[in-house]
Order: C-alpha cells, then sequence, then structure tokens
C-alpha cells in the first residue's frame, strides 16, 4: 500500500473486480483512476450515482480524502500509457484490447488476487489459502470445501472467480476483531487470474483438469495449460489429477512429488486418493491408499466426475490438516450447487436436467457420460439441447458420445451449427423456447431432456444463470396442469 502512495495508479474494469478494487484503494486513501471501455459500466443510474457521491465527489469535503477519477466510453491512451501501477479485471483481454501495446515497459500490471495474495504475504498472521483451478468442477469443490470446513468449525472464506473478489475479504479482515479473522481462504482461480498472478503461497492447489476453453483468449490449448499450471508454482502441496495429463505434463512446473497427493479413477497407491471396486458385489468406493472410504452410490453428486471432484476436496482439506473421519461423514451433506446437472422439478414423467453452467466442450462430456450411465438407453432416450458461444472450442471430441449415447441433438446459438454438423438429424432451432418445444414434442415417460450446452451463454443471454433460469422456467410453464395416474 505504502509502495504505492505517490503512483500512478489505475483500475481497469469496473465490474465486481474494479468496484471491489476502488472500495479497497479509497479505503486506503489513495488516489487513482478508473477506466472501463463501455459508456455505461454501472447497471443503472441510481448506482452510477451512488458510486460518484461515495468516490469521485463525496459530500463531505476533507482535503485528505483520495482523488478519483472515472472515465468510460473507451480506453483512455494517455492513463494507460503514464500508468505506474495497473490493476487488471481478469475479463479484459489486454492483446486484444490494444492495451498491451500502450502500457510503459516499467509498469507493474497485476490482477486483483495478485494484490491481495502480496498484501497478505505482509500480514502477521497471513490468511491461510486453499486454491482450485481448472477448466470444469472449481465451483463445485470450492463450495464443497466451504461445507467440510464449517462443519468442521473452521472459519474459512470462499473468494475469487466463485463471485467473491478476494481484497473485499481482505477490507473485511481488517474491520473485524482478530479472533474473526478468516483462518483459510478457500480460493477459486479462473486461468484469466492466475495469468497476473505469481505471490500465492497457498498450502494446498490443484488444476482438477484441462479441456478447450476460453481459447478465444488464451489462443493455443498449450498456453491456457501452462497458464493453469502456474497454480503449482505457488502452492507447497500440489493436488495432481492422475486421470488427466494436460494438468501437469509441463513438468518445469510441477515441483517435488513428495509434496503431492494424487486422486484419480483408478486403485491409488499409499498416501494417494483413488477410486476401487470393492465387496462381493464390486461397489465403487472412494480410497485414500487401501483404506475404503465411502461408496460412490451413497454420494449426491453423480457421475465419475463427481467422484474426481470429492476427491479433490479431500485431498485438499488433508493438506490443510482436517479429519480425514471428519471430512467423510459430511460428504453426502452436500446437495451440490444449481445449473450443475440440476433435475428440474416436473411432473411429466420426463427427466428434465439443467446443466447451463457447461459452458465448454469438457463439461458437456461429462454430463452425457455420467447422466448416461443412470438411464437404460435401449428404452429411454438422451435428448441433448447444446449450443451459444463455443469461445473457439474443437466441438469434435463431442462426437463419439453424442453418436453413441445422444438419441437426439437440438442447437441453437450463435455456434450450435458447429455443433450440429458433427452428427446427422440434428434440429437446429432459433431460441431455447423452441428447444423446449421440440424437444417435448419428442419425450417420452422416461426420457432425459440435458440442457447442457457446451457452450458460453453471452450470444443470447447475460450470464449462464439465466439461461438456466430460463430453461426451468419453460420447463415448469410446459407441465400439465392435471395429471392423471391411470
Ligand atoms: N470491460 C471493459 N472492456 C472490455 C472487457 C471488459 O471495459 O473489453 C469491463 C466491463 O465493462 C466491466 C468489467 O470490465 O465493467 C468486467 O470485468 P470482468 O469481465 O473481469 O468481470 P468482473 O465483474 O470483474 O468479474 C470477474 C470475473 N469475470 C471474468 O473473469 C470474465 C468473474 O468470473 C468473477 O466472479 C469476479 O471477477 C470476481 O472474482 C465470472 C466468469 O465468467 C463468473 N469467469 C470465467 C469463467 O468462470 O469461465 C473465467
Ligand atoms: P467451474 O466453476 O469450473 O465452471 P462448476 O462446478 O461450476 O465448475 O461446474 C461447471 C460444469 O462442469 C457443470 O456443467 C458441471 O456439471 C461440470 N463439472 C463439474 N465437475 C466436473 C469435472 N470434474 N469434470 C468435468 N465436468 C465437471
Amino acid at each position: 500500500i505504502t509502495a504505492m502512495k505517490n503512483k500512478q495508479v489505475l483500475v481497469l474494469g469496473l465490474g465486481l473486480t474494479g468496484l471491489s478494487c476502488v472500495r479497497f484503494l479509497h479505503k486506503h486513501g489513495l488516489s487513482f483512476a478508473v477506466n472501463d471501455s463501455r459508456e455505461m459500466p454501472f447497471s443503472d443510474k441510481a448506482q452510477q450515482q451512488a458510486f460518484i457521491n461515495e468516490f469521485i465527489n463525496p459530500q463531505v469535503s476533507n482535503e485528505n480524502l483520495p482523488l478519483v477519477s472515472l472515465h468510460t466510453g473507451s480506453w483512455q491512451q494517455t492513463l494507460i500509457a503514464n500508468a505506474d501501477v495497473i490493476i487488471v479485471s481478469p475479463g479484459i483481454d489486454l492483446d486484444k484490447s490494444g492495451i498491451n501495446e500502450l502500457i510503459s515497459s516499467s509498469c507493474q500490471v497485476i490482477g486483483d488476487v495478485e494484490l491481495f495474495c502480496q498484501l497478505n504475504n505482509e500480514q502477521a498472521q497471513p490468511i491461510k489459502i486453499l486454491a482450485v483451478t481448472g477448466s470444469n468442477g472449481k465451483s463445485t469443490v470450492v463450495s464443497l470445501l466451504a461445507h467440510l470446513a464449517e462443519a468442521l468449525g473452521i472459519n474459512a472464506q470462499l473468494g475469487g472467480n466463485i463471485g467473491q473478489p478476494v481484497l473485499d475479504l481482505l477490507s473485511l479482515n481488517e474491520q473485524q476483531s482478530e479472533s474473526n479473522h478468516p483462518e483459510l481462504l478457500i480460493l477459486e482461480l479462473s486461468s484469466f487470474q492466475l495469468e497476473t498472478l505469481k505471490s500465492m503461497r497457498a498450502i494446498a492447489a490443484t488444476v482438477l483438469n484441462v479441456s478447450d476453453d476460453h481459447l478465444d483468449r488464451h489462443l493455443t490449448l498449450a498456453n491456457y495449460q501452462e497458464i493453469k499450471q502456474r497454480i503449482y508454482q505457488q502452492s507447497h502441496y500440489n493436488i495432481i489429477n492422475r486421470d488427466d495429463v494436460a494438468t501437469y505434463t509441463l513438468a518445469a512446473n510441477l515441483p517435488a512429488l513428495s509434496q503431492s497427493i494424487s486422486f484419480g479413477s483408478d486403485k491409488p497407491k499409499e498416501g494417494h486418493f483413488g477410486v476401487d471396486f470393492i465387496g462381493v458385489n464390486n461397489t465403487a468406493t472412494l480410497m485414500f491408499g487401501e483404506q475404503p472410504l465411502i461408496e460412490v452410490a451413497k454420494l449426491p453428486l453423480a457421475g465419475m466426475h463427481n467422484a474426481m471432484n470429492y476427491l479433490a476436496a479431500l485431498a485438499l482439506g488433508c493438506s490443510a490438516g482436517w479429519s480425514l473421519t471428519a471430512m467423510i461423514e459430511q460428504l453426502p451433506n452436500f446437495s451440490g450447487l444449481a445449473h450443475r446437472c440440476q433435475r428440474v422439478h416436473s411432473i411429466d414423467g420426463i427427466q428434465w436436467i439443467n446443466d447451463s453452467k457447461a459452458t465448454n466442450v469438457g463439461a458437456t462430456l461429462a454430463a452425457i457420460d455420467g447422466l448416461s450411465q443412470t438411464l437404460n438407453l435401449a428404452s429411454q432416450q438422451l435428448i441433448l439441447i447444446a449450443g451459444g458461444d463455443g469461445k473457439g472450442a474443437d466441438f469434435s471430441v463431442l462426437k463419439p458420445l453424442l453418436t453413441q449415447q445422444v438419441s437426439q441433438l437440438i442447437t441453437f446459438g450463435k455456434d450450435g451449427d458447429k455443433i450440429a454438423a458433427l452428427v446427422d438429424n440434428t434440429i437446429q432451432v432459433n431460441n431455447l423456447a423452441e428447444a423446449l418445444t421440440r424437444a417435448k414434442a419428442i419425450a417420452k415417460k422416461g426420457d432425459m431432456v440435458l440442457l447442457s450446452p457446451a457452450c458460453a451463454s453471452i450470444d443470447m443471454f447475460k450470464n449462464f444463470v439465466e439461461r438456466g433460469n430460463q430453461f426451468m422456467h419453460l420447463v415448469q410453464a410446459s407441465q400439465p396442469t392435471e395429471v392423471c395416474d391411470v
């Protein structure tokens, strides 16, 4: 903070992250500028006015108040070129926006998480960190960890890409008495946040999996992979997914194996987590070395991908010193998050599944694979609704599962035609409502209709939540008003 006192500080972006930076810098008495390329970054006039009143033209006149300037509508070339420190929001692509060309060589470009970590490292009692990245399962794993922490009486906070900017936690931390400080931050990190992160000192960190995502920004899978794997250099213990070589193949990033705990879908070696088929019925069971932990069937989140999520969370919890027995006891009480393979209440006998959060190919593969195992495909159809903004992904990996497990594919959205082209007889529609109408006409009792788009929603919706809510609303609106059970 002191080092930033006489510097030209610039906050780029005024979304959740930018706003948290503004609150943080202002609270610490630092003057700075904010630049957002949108004309109107606020949700409405009232929010804009409140921002101006609080930070730009405060009613109280006090010469010690920091000076804050707001610039919207375009990137401000001079401000950017003159900045000593730029705090950039994760969603801003510095290359594509042309900002990188303007930044001076002496300027420090950091993200909010990097700033948080630098400040946290300086504290007498830094908040401990468990960090999770990966293409899919991040929110599920961090939420499961938060559930376990709460049940185990650990004072933990969720933060990062899950939607809680970390600088807000630090501010909060300082207002509380020492005894109220969170002990632990359970940190969800996106590849965008990892791009600007180098000072994290996590107790343990994991790359859950790597599949095509955000290639419109990271350009190649190798580059995306390298960015994800930077997390290992900033962690004491590394939690490695044995099944997915893309999470650990860049050996340069992988520290000593003695500091690694692995998880995977096979039988684990001592000190590692895995799955084994044990007992007279060959029951799939989560294992720690030779020790059976819990049967997969007793856990609410279905599919092998969720078994991996459970194991990753257990490995992270163990690294933080949590009791394995206590964690296992609490696993069945976590019922998962909305919009992730979420069953929609219906009375028409059709299984409607909202997996709107499947914003990339890997998530949709996991959903088809996991859910088709719950069906008898000889008598029950799996109808898949997919499409949206593919973010430059290669959809061809979907082809085998689309051919073997999906009875009918319905596509919509910007890149829907690319998915449609993978199989014959795809129904292509203009929007989600039409997709629902077509699915309803085909589906019979016992069938499953799965919205798992393999794409981001931004071409047609505000976000995946709006897309999922619209799906659930359409399902419920189309339910019969009276059901006669014969
Ligand atoms: N902006 C511009 N010009 C641009 C792009 C953005 O001015 O060219 C401005 C926007 O006008 C807006 C601000 O930048 O005012 C938005 O910044 P942002 O996109 O970084 O979004 P935030 O609201 O700050 O939210 C970010 C994360 N968003 C992204 O990474 C895109 C949130 O993750 C995260 O929850 C939040 O910080 C708190 O840490 C969301 C996300 O979609 C959920 N993440 C991606 C994902 O999960 O796949 C990575
Ligand atoms: P993230 O925060 O990484 O986007 P979420 O937990 O929100 O992850 O889940 C996003 C999507 O990925 C959902 O469709 C979910 O069903 C799917 N998913 C969850 N865990 C995994 C996993 N381990 N592998 C593949 N897909 C997964």
